[in-house]
Parts: C-alpha cells; sequence; structure tokens
C-alpha cells in the first residue's frame, strides 16, 4: 500500500544543523504553493534543520521550477533542493505540457547533478484535490517532499557520495 511518508520513518545519523537547503516555489496557485512551502519549512525545522540554512526562491510556474532548481543547486553549499509547485488541469492541454516539462526537467537534475532535488509538484485536476494534499484527506505534500529530501540526504551519506 502506498502511504504518506512520516517523520517516524527518517533514521539519519547526518547532522541536519549543517546542512543547506533550497526551496523553489512556483507563484502559480499561490495559495497552494504558498501552503506546500510552509509545509515543507516546518518538517525540515522539526527534524534539526535551521532556519537561516533555508533558502528560498520563487519562480513564475512550474515550467520554470527545473531552471530554478539547477541554479540552486550549483550553490556550493546546497545539499538538497525542494520544487514546490501546484498545476491544476484546464479547459487545454497546457497542463499536459507543464507537467512533463517539469517532470522531465527535475528527473534529468537528478541524474546529472550530485544533489537530490525534490518534486513537490501537484498535478491535480482541481483546486479541491490540492486542498486535499496540503492538510486535507491525503496528508501534505510539502512536508512530505521536506521528508524525502531527509531520506535523501541521510542516502547520499551512508554511500558518501557528498
Ligand atoms: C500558463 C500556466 C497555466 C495555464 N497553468 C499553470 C498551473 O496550473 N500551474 C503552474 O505552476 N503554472 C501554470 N502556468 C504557467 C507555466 O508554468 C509557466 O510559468 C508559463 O508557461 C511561462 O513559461
Amino acid at each position: 500500500m502506498a502511504g504518506p511518508l512520516t517523520s517516524g520513518n527518517v533514521k539519519s545519523k547526518v547532522n541536519l544543523a549543517k546542512k543547506n537547503f533550497a526551496i523553489v516555489v512556483a507563484e502559480w496557485n499561490e495559495e497552494i504553493t504558498e501552503s506546500l512551502y510552509d509545509g515543507a519549512v516546518s518538517s525540515l525545522k522539526a527534524h534539526g534543520v535551521k532556519k537561516e540554512n533555508i533558502i528560498r526562491k520563487n519562480v513564475p510556474g512550474s515550467f520554470e521550477l527545473s531552471l530554478g532548481a539547477l541554479w540552486m543547486a550549483e550553490e556550493k553549499k546546497i545539499d538538497a533542493v525542494i520544487c514546490l509547485g501546484c498545476v491544476i488541469q484546464g479547459d487545454t492541454p497546457h497542463f499536459d505540457y507543464v507537467c512533463k516539462s517539469v517532470t522531465d526537467g527535475i528527473t534529468q537534475l537528478n541524474i546529472a547533478l550530485d544533489v537530490p532535488t525534490i518534486f513537490g509538484i501537484l498535478t491535480v485536476n482541481n483546486e479541491e484535490q490540492a486542498k486535499e494534499r496540503i492538510g486535507g484527506a491525503h496528508g501534505h505534500k510539502g512536508e512530505e517532499a521536506a521528508i524525502t529530501a531527509l531520506k535523501m540526504i541521510a542516502l547520499t551519506n551512508k554511500l558518501k557520495k557528498r
């Protein structure tokens, strides 16, 4: 069964107080992406990450998340990048293009770079589905994106990759 990532299953020997995070936030569907951001930051802080070690950058929309993430990953001190966005299905195929672009872009970053880049992007049919994923029936995807970043940092540490 697929289940939400919870803080209970982050097992890390990493000193998270010394780790640096970039969060790239898409401005489209701002009410949702702000909530994703708040959840991600709360979750990081709850695990010992220092607020001053979290850098935030905004991009206009989810299409721009990949480039924003690349720029952040190129910063020397960043240990993980978290991308947050919300793409809502409309009347045109635009949804499919934006979703494909950001999915492919973030996949490429993960393969090409040594910095985990987390896919915290809602791809939903309507606003109601989005709200269910920012603390509703389907958990909080901003918190889950943060937990995923912590797990990838724990893994890179275990493999001594960085
Ligand atoms: C244009 C557009 C549309 C229609 N819908 C969304 C959306 O639901 N979520 C989102 O993050 N961005 C959307 N955008 C903007 C594109 O991501 C992008 O910013 C523009 O096409 C300019 O490159």
